[in-house]
């Protein structure tokens, strides 16, 4: 049986992952292949509730930097052992809404955590696993914001950041893609939905036939 392809797509928030992590398992499964599509952090019954834990403001109690991390990956152990490698191991395609590179991007660049300690918890609980492409959808912060505003509801967590913040997300979003360029395929999100969507079409068409 021939393993399955993991996908999945990265951005800021509000630059249009949900959306598209949609197009790209429709695209896939019109194909004939059998997709799982599923999220980060979250994808099982209990990462959901390390999720809920994550992204609740919880003003009373201010959530630790080391726990944000450590929760992201125990989380991302569970999602992996229950649902991720059966899946792949299946031959099913999973196209996951966030992985590792948010955790780079966001505990890393966004709250300046020691990447080679997030470096050896990516070691640890990946095994070698790494996603075969990742989308990865920029866009201005101060445009994808106004997204989110449109949208009106409530903040998460880690919505209620400053511009800073989103801005060194970006970053390094965008120097891990410099990092690998194989794997990454950057598509500029600030345009519309439809010129977004053939990019992604395109860029799953080459991956497609080089995987073939
Ligand atoms: N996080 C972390 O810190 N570390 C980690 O390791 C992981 C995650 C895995 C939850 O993620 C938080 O967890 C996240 C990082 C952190 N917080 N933040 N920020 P999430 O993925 O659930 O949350 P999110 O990034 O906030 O998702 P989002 O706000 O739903 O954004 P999105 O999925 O990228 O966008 P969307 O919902 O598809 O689109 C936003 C709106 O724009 C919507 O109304 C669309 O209809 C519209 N849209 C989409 N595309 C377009 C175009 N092209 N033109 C016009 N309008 C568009």
């Amino acid at each position: 049986m021939t393993p399955g392809r993991f996908i999945t797509l990265e951005g800021g928030e509000g630059v249009g992952k949900s959306t598209n992590v949609a197009f790209v398992c429709d695209w896939l499964s019109a194909r004939g292949i059998e997709v799982v599509r599923t999220r980060e952090p979250g994808g099982t019954p209990r990462a959901e509730a390390i999720r809920e834990l994550l992204l609740d403001p919880a003003p009373q109690e201010p959530l630790d930097e080391t726990a944000e991390l450590l929760l992201m990956f125990a989380a991302r152990a569970q999602h992996l052992a229950a649902r991720i490698r059966p899946a792949l191991a299946r031959g099913a395609w999973v196209v996951c809404d966030r992985f590792t590179d948010a955790t780079f991007a966001y505990q890393g660049g966004g709250r300046g955590l020691d990447e080679t300690r997030i470096a050896t918890l990516e070691t640890l609980v990946q095994q070698g696993l790494q996603p075969d492409l990742t989308l990865l959808l920029d866009m201005p912060v101060e445009a994808a914001q106004r997204r989110v505003e449109r949208r009106g509801i409530e903040r998460d967590r880690f919505e209620r950041e400053r511009g800073a913040f989103f801005n060194a997300v970006r970053e390094s979003y965008l120097a891990r893609a410099a990092q690998a360029p194989t794997r990454f395929a950057v598509i500029d999100a600030d345009r519309s939905l439809e010129a977004v969507q053939a990019s992604i079409a395109s860029h799953l068409t080459e991956r497609l036939a080089s995987w073939s």
